[in-house]
Protein backbone atom coordinates (compact mmCIF):
# COMPACT_ATOMS: atom_id res chain seq x y z
CA UNK A 1 0.00 0.00 0.00
CA UNK A 2 1.86 3.37 -1.04
CA UNK A 3 1.48 6.28 0.58
CA UNK A 4 1.30 9.91 -0.88
CA UNK A 5 3.63 12.24 0.29
CA UNK A 6 0.87 14.33 1.67
CA UNK A 7 -0.58 11.30 3.25
CA UNK A 8 2.72 10.50 5.35
CA UNK A 9 2.96 14.32 6.20
CA UNK A 10 -0.56 13.95 7.49
CA UNK A 11 0.04 10.86 9.25
CA UNK A 12 3.22 11.80 10.90
CA UNK A 13 1.19 15.27 12.31
CA UNK A 14 -1.01 13.38 13.68
CA UNK A 15 1.19 11.26 15.71
CA UNK A 16 3.28 14.34 16.39
CA UNK A 17 -0.02 16.05 17.56
CA UNK A 18 -0.61 12.91 20.24
CA UNK A 19 3.04 12.91 21.48
CA UNK A 20 2.70 16.47 22.40
CA UNK A 21 -0.13 16.89 23.86
CA UNK A 22 0.49 13.80 26.33
CA UNK A 23 3.65 15.24 26.69
CA UNK A 24 2.38 19.18 27.55
CA UNK A 25 -0.30 17.23 29.78
CA UNK A 26 2.65 15.54 31.38
CA UNK A 27 4.17 18.96 32.31
CA UNK A 28 0.76 20.51 32.87
CA UNK A 29 -0.53 17.85 35.29
CA UNK A 30 2.17 18.72 38.29
CA UNK A 31 0.17 22.38 38.08
CA UNK A 32 -2.60 20.82 39.87
CA UNK A 33 -5.13 22.72 37.65
CA UNK A 34 -6.40 19.36 36.01
CA UNK A 35 -8.95 17.45 37.94
CA UNK A 36 -9.19 13.79 37.66
CA UNK A 37 -7.45 11.14 36.46
CA UNK A 38 -4.94 11.08 32.92
CA UNK A 39 -3.83 7.96 31.39
CA UNK A 40 -1.12 8.96 28.79
CA UNK A 41 -1.36 7.45 24.94
CA UNK A 42 2.40 8.49 24.36
CA UNK A 43 4.46 5.43 22.58
CA UNK A 44 1.23 4.11 21.18
CA UNK A 45 1.14 6.78 18.29
CA UNK A 46 1.19 4.82 15.33
CA UNK A 47 -2.00 2.22 16.48
CA UNK A 48 -4.74 5.01 16.61
CA UNK A 49 -3.02 6.66 13.62
CA UNK A 50 -2.58 3.95 11.60
CA UNK A 51 -6.14 2.90 12.19
CA UNK A 52 -8.33 6.01 12.12
CA UNK A 53 -6.10 7.24 8.64
CA UNK A 54 -8.47 4.52 7.13
CA UNK A 55 -11.39 6.24 8.62
CA UNK A 56 -13.93 9.59 8.09
CA UNK A 57 -16.02 11.03 9.87
CA UNK A 58 -19.26 8.68 9.17
CA UNK A 59 -17.19 5.97 11.13
CA UNK A 60 -17.07 5.49 15.00
CA UNK A 61 -14.65 4.38 17.64
CA UNK A 62 -15.25 3.41 21.01
CA UNK A 63 -11.96 4.20 23.22
CA UNK A 64 -10.90 3.89 26.47
CA UNK A 65 -9.45 5.16 29.50
CA UNK A 66 -6.60 5.84 27.52
CA UNK A 67 -8.41 7.73 24.59
CA UNK A 68 -6.57 11.12 23.78
CA UNK A 69 -4.74 9.43 21.19
CA UNK A 70 -7.76 8.14 19.44
CA UNK A 71 -9.66 11.45 20.06
CA UNK A 72 -6.55 13.41 17.94
CA UNK A 73 -6.69 10.41 14.86
CA UNK A 74 -10.60 10.52 14.71
CA UNK A 75 -10.04 14.46 14.16
CA UNK A 76 -11.27 15.84 17.39
CA UNK A 77 -10.78 19.28 17.68
CA UNK A 78 -7.25 19.82 20.02
CA UNK A 79 -8.79 22.92 21.47
CA UNK A 80 -12.11 21.54 22.65
CA UNK A 81 -10.09 18.41 24.21
CA UNK A 82 -7.85 20.48 26.05
CA UNK A 83 -10.85 22.92 27.34
CA UNK A 84 -12.24 19.45 28.47
CA UNK A 85 -9.62 18.12 30.09
CA UNK A 86 -9.16 21.40 32.04
CA UNK A 87 -13.15 21.12 32.59
CA UNK A 88 -13.61 24.54 31.13
CA UNK A 89 -17.33 25.06 29.52
CA UNK A 90 -15.61 25.58 26.24
CA UNK A 91 -14.77 21.94 26.06
CA UNK A 92 -16.14 19.11 23.74
CA UNK A 93 -18.32 17.87 26.56
CA UNK A 94 -19.04 21.17 28.30
CA UNK A 95 -16.12 20.54 30.43
CA UNK A 96 -18.28 17.90 32.37
CA UNK A 97 -16.40 14.45 31.48
CA UNK A 98 -13.06 15.29 31.44
CA UNK A 99 -10.16 13.55 30.20
CA UNK A 100 -11.69 9.78 30.51
CA UNK A 101 -14.71 11.17 28.52
CA UNK A 102 -14.35 12.96 25.78
CA UNK A 103 -16.65 12.27 22.95
CA UNK A 104 -17.56 14.43 19.50
CA UNK A 105 -20.36 12.23 18.23
CA UNK A 106 -19.52 14.56 15.02
CA UNK A 107 -16.63 12.82 14.48
CA UNK A 108 -17.66 9.62 14.76
CA UNK A 109 -16.01 10.07 18.49
CA UNK A 110 -18.58 7.83 20.57
CA UNK A 111 -16.65 8.60 23.62
CA UNK A 112 -13.30 7.46 25.80
CA UNK A 113 -14.29 4.98 28.88
CA UNK A 114 -13.73 4.60 31.76
CA UNK A 115 -14.98 1.05 31.54
CA UNK A 116 -12.62 -1.30 30.76
CA UNK A 117 -14.32 -3.65 28.39
CA UNK A 118 -16.68 -1.09 27.71
CA UNK A 119 -15.82 -0.54 23.89
CA UNK A 120 -16.45 -3.55 22.45
CA UNK A 121 -20.22 -3.62 23.43
CA UNK A 122 -20.60 -0.19 23.26
CA UNK A 123 -19.13 -0.27 19.56
CA UNK A 124 -20.68 -3.14 18.13
CA UNK A 125 -23.98 -1.30 18.55
CA UNK A 126 -22.78 1.01 15.86
CA UNK A 127 -21.93 -1.65 14.11
CA UNK A 128 -25.11 -3.29 13.69
CA UNK A 129 -26.86 0.09 13.41
CA UNK A 130 -24.21 0.28 10.13
CA UNK A 131 -25.35 -2.68 8.83
CA UNK A 132 -29.08 -2.89 9.97
CA UNK A 133 -29.47 0.65 7.99
CA UNK A 134 -26.84 -0.10 5.22
CA UNK A 135 -25.01 3.12 5.30
CA UNK A 136 -21.49 1.34 4.94
CA UNK A 137 -19.66 2.82 7.56
CA UNK A 138 -17.32 0.69 10.24
CA UNK A 139 -16.62 1.12 13.86
CA UNK A 140 -13.60 0.22 15.27
CA UNK A 141 -13.10 -0.91 18.88
CA UNK A 142 -10.01 0.13 20.84
CA UNK A 143 -9.23 -1.82 23.80
CA UNK A 144 -6.54 -2.79 26.03
CA UNK A 145 -4.84 -6.02 26.68
CA UNK A 146 -6.29 -5.95 30.37
CA UNK A 147 -9.76 -5.18 28.75
CA UNK A 148 -8.91 -8.41 25.90
CA UNK A 149 -9.54 -10.58 29.28
CA UNK A 150 -12.88 -9.22 30.41
CA UNK A 151 -16.30 -10.92 29.78
CA UNK A 152 -18.11 -7.98 27.67
CA UNK A 153 -14.87 -8.11 25.05
CA UNK A 154 -15.70 -11.85 24.28
CA UNK A 155 -19.40 -11.57 24.28
CA UNK A 156 -18.89 -8.80 21.50
CA UNK A 157 -16.46 -10.50 19.33
CA UNK A 158 -19.10 -13.34 19.59
CA UNK A 159 -21.73 -11.34 18.56
CA UNK A 160 -20.13 -9.52 16.16
CA UNK A 161 -19.23 -13.04 14.55
CA UNK A 162 -22.78 -14.35 14.97
CA UNK A 163 -24.41 -11.02 12.94
CA UNK A 164 -21.44 -10.39 10.44
CA UNK A 165 -20.94 -6.83 12.06
CA UNK A 166 -19.27 -4.35 9.82
CA UNK A 167 -16.38 -3.95 13.04
CA UNK A 168 -12.56 -4.06 13.72
CA UNK A 169 -11.47 -5.02 17.19
CA UNK A 170 -8.31 -3.49 17.77
CA UNK A 171 -6.16 -4.76 20.68
CA UNK A 172 -3.34 -2.00 22.15
CA UNK A 173 -1.02 -5.04 23.86
CA UNK A 174 1.13 -1.66 25.73
CA UNK A 175 2.02 -5.01 27.78
CA UNK A 176 0.49 -3.95 31.21
CA UNK A 177 -2.55 -3.65 32.98
CA UNK A 178 -2.09 -0.98 35.39
CA UNK A 179 0.66 -2.79 37.52
CA UNK A 180 -0.25 -6.30 36.08
CA UNK A 181 2.09 -7.99 33.35
CA UNK A 182 -0.08 -9.36 29.86
CA UNK A 183 2.48 -12.13 30.29
CA UNK A 184 0.90 -13.25 33.49
CA UNK A 185 -2.72 -11.85 33.12
CA UNK A 186 -3.26 -13.10 29.31
CA UNK A 187 -3.29 -16.79 29.84
CA UNK A 188 -2.48 -17.61 26.03
CA UNK A 189 -0.55 -14.60 25.65
CA UNK A 190 -1.95 -14.64 22.38
CA UNK A 191 -4.53 -12.02 22.28
CA UNK A 192 -5.17 -11.98 18.60
CA UNK A 193 -5.50 -15.77 18.54
CA UNK A 194 -7.97 -15.86 21.15
CA UNK A 195 -9.99 -13.59 18.89
CA UNK A 196 -9.61 -15.83 15.71
CA UNK A 197 -10.84 -18.47 18.33
CA UNK A 198 -14.24 -16.78 17.22
CA UNK A 199 -14.70 -17.07 14.11
CA UNK A 200 -12.44 -14.03 12.80
CA UNK A 201 -9.57 -12.97 10.86
CA UNK A 202 -7.06 -11.90 13.04
CA UNK A 203 -3.22 -10.49 12.87
CA UNK A 204 -0.54 -9.37 14.84
CA UNK A 205 2.06 -6.20 14.36
CA UNK A 206 4.09 -3.83 16.02
CA UNK A 207 2.18 -1.15 17.10
CA UNK A 208 5.54 0.96 16.94
CA UNK A 209 5.28 0.39 13.13
CA UNK A 210 2.96 2.81 11.68
CA UNK A 211 3.03 0.65 8.30
CA UNK A 212 2.18 -2.32 9.78
CA UNK A 213 -0.76 -1.36 11.26
CA UNK A 214 -1.72 1.39 8.70
CA UNK A 215 -1.29 -2.08 5.86
CA UNK A 216 -3.27 -4.70 8.83
CA UNK A 217 -5.96 -2.29 9.32
CA UNK A 218 -6.64 -1.32 6.11
CA UNK A 219 -7.19 -4.58 5.66
CA UNK A 220 -9.47 -5.20 8.01
CA UNK A 221 -11.00 -2.54 7.90
CA UNK A 222 -11.69 -3.05 3.57
CA UNK A 223 -13.06 -6.63 4.70
CA UNK A 224 -15.57 -4.81 7.11
CA UNK A 225 -17.18 -2.11 4.30
CA UNK A 226 -17.14 -4.86 1.57
CA UNK A 227 -19.84 -6.65 4.37
CA UNK A 228 -17.32 -9.90 4.95
CA UNK A 229 -17.58 -9.16 8.55
CA UNK A 230 -15.32 -8.70 12.04
CA UNK A 231 -11.55 -8.67 11.88
CA UNK A 232 -9.06 -8.25 15.19
CA UNK A 233 -5.57 -6.96 15.62
CA UNK A 234 -3.25 -6.96 18.30
CA UNK A 235 -0.81 -4.19 18.37
CA UNK A 236 1.79 -4.16 20.63
CA UNK A 237 3.57 -1.26 21.47
CA UNK A 238 4.30 -0.07 25.16
CA UNK A 239 3.18 3.31 27.02
CA UNK A 240 6.19 5.56 28.15
CA UNK A 241 4.28 7.13 31.04
CA UNK A 242 2.79 5.38 33.84
CA UNK A 243 -0.71 3.75 33.88
CA UNK A 244 -2.04 6.99 35.37
CA UNK A 245 -0.01 10.59 35.66
CA UNK A 246 1.63 9.58 39.42
CA UNK A 247 1.75 5.87 39.08
CA UNK A 248 5.23 5.16 40.19
CA UNK A 249 6.04 2.08 38.28
CA UNK A 250 7.43 -0.28 40.42
CA UNK A 251 6.24 -2.71 38.31
CA UNK A 252 8.50 -1.23 35.42
CA UNK A 253 12.71 -1.68 35.05
CA UNK A 254 14.15 1.22 35.83
CA UNK A 255 15.48 1.19 32.49
CA UNK A 256 12.70 0.03 30.20
CA UNK A 257 11.02 3.64 29.12
CA UNK A 258 14.50 5.08 28.26
CA UNK A 259 15.08 1.71 26.38
CA UNK A 260 12.44 2.05 24.16
CA UNK A 261 12.57 5.68 23.34
CA UNK A 262 16.42 4.93 22.17
CA UNK A 263 14.89 1.86 19.65
CA UNK A 264 11.35 2.15 19.25
CA UNK A 265 9.73 5.55 19.29
CA UNK A 266 7.27 5.47 16.33
CA UNK A 267 7.84 8.94 14.93
CA UNK A 268 11.50 8.05 14.94
CA UNK A 269 11.22 4.96 13.08
CA UNK A 270 8.79 7.22 10.72
CA UNK A 271 11.15 9.69 10.52
CA UNK A 272 13.95 7.02 9.53
CA UNK A 273 11.32 4.73 7.09
CA UNK A 274 10.51 8.08 4.84
CA UNK A 275 14.36 10.09 5.12
CA UNK A 276 14.45 9.45 1.04
CA UNK A 277 11.01 11.58 0.59
CA UNK A 278 10.93 13.77 3.14
CA UNK A 279 13.48 15.53 5.32
CA UNK A 280 14.27 16.78 9.01
CA UNK A 281 13.72 20.02 8.18
CA UNK A 282 10.14 19.55 7.11
CA UNK A 283 9.30 17.36 10.04
CA UNK A 284 10.87 20.02 12.16
CA UNK A 285 8.95 22.49 10.79
CA UNK A 286 5.59 20.54 11.53
CA UNK A 287 6.47 19.80 15.22
CA UNK A 288 7.39 24.12 15.54
CA UNK A 289 3.63 24.34 14.39
CA UNK A 290 2.23 21.49 16.84
CA UNK A 291 4.18 23.06 19.46
CA UNK A 292 2.43 26.61 18.97
CA UNK A 293 -1.43 25.09 18.21
CA UNK A 294 -0.69 23.24 21.73
CA UNK A 295 0.42 25.98 24.00
CA UNK A 296 -2.38 28.55 22.26
CA UNK A 297 -5.00 25.07 23.23
CA UNK A 298 -3.62 24.72 27.31
CA UNK A 299 -3.60 29.00 27.08
CA UNK A 300 -7.42 29.27 25.82
CA UNK A 301 -7.86 26.77 28.12
CA UNK A 302 -6.78 28.07 30.97
CA UNK A 303 -8.44 31.32 30.28
CA UNK A 304 -11.85 29.87 30.11
CA UNK A 305 -14.66 29.50 32.41
CA UNK A 306 -15.82 26.86 34.13
CA UNK A 307 -19.58 25.05 33.70
CA UNK A 308 -21.72 27.52 35.63
CA UNK A 309 -23.28 25.93 38.29
CA UNK A 310 -27.10 27.32 37.64
CA UNK A 311 -27.10 26.28 34.56
CA UNK A 312 -25.27 23.65 33.80
CA UNK A 313 -25.20 21.49 36.87
CA UNK A 314 -28.44 19.32 35.74
CA UNK A 315 -28.04 19.92 32.11
CA UNK A 316 -27.20 17.07 29.89
CA UNK A 317 -28.21 14.34 33.10
CA UNK A 318 -31.49 13.13 31.11
CA UNK A 319 -32.03 12.60 27.56
CA UNK A 320 -35.12 13.27 25.30
CA UNK A 321 -35.87 10.12 22.63
C1 LIG B 1 -14.65 -2.88 34.57
C2 LIG B 1 -13.42 -2.25 35.16
N1 LIG B 1 -12.58 -2.99 35.90
C3 LIG B 1 -11.46 -2.43 36.41
C4 LIG B 1 -11.19 -1.10 36.20
C5 LIG B 1 -9.92 -0.49 36.79
N2 LIG B 1 -8.94 -0.30 35.71
C6 LIG B 1 -8.79 0.88 35.07
S1 LIG B 1 -7.66 0.80 33.84
C7 LIG B 1 -7.32 -0.82 34.16
C8 LIG B 1 -6.28 -1.57 33.35
C9 LIG B 1 -6.64 -1.62 31.90
O1 LIG B 1 -5.58 -2.25 31.22
P1 LIG B 1 -5.60 -2.32 29.64
O2 LIG B 1 -6.92 -2.76 29.15
O3 LIG B 1 -4.43 -3.12 29.22
O4 LIG B 1 -5.43 -0.79 29.17
P2 LIG B 1 -4.17 0.17 29.37
O5 LIG B 1 -4.37 0.88 30.68
O6 LIG B 1 -2.94 -0.65 29.37
O7 LIG B 1 -4.24 1.12 28.22
C10 LIG B 1 -8.10 -1.28 35.20
C11 LIG B 1 -8.05 -2.65 35.73
C12 LIG B 1 -12.10 -0.35 35.42
N3 LIG B 1 -11.90 0.94 35.16
N4 LIG B 1 -13.18 -0.96 34.87
MG1 LIG C 1 -2.53 -2.53 28.70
Amino acid sequence: MSLTKTQLLQAYRTMATIRQFEERLHRENTSGDIAGFLHLYAGQEAVATGVCGHLNDADSIGSTHRGHGHCIAKGCDIDGMMAEIFGRKAGLCGGKGGSMHIADLSRGMLGANAIVGGAPSLAIGAALTAKTLATGAVTVSFSGDGASNQGTTFEAMNMAVVLQLPIVFVFENNGYGEGTGCDYAVGSRDIAGRAAAFGMHAARVDGTDFFAVHQAAGEAIARARRGDGPSALEAVAKRYYGHYEGDPMLYRHPGEVAALRASSDPLVLFRQRTASAIGAAEYDRIDQEIAEQIDSAVQRARNAPFPDPSHDLLSDVYVSY
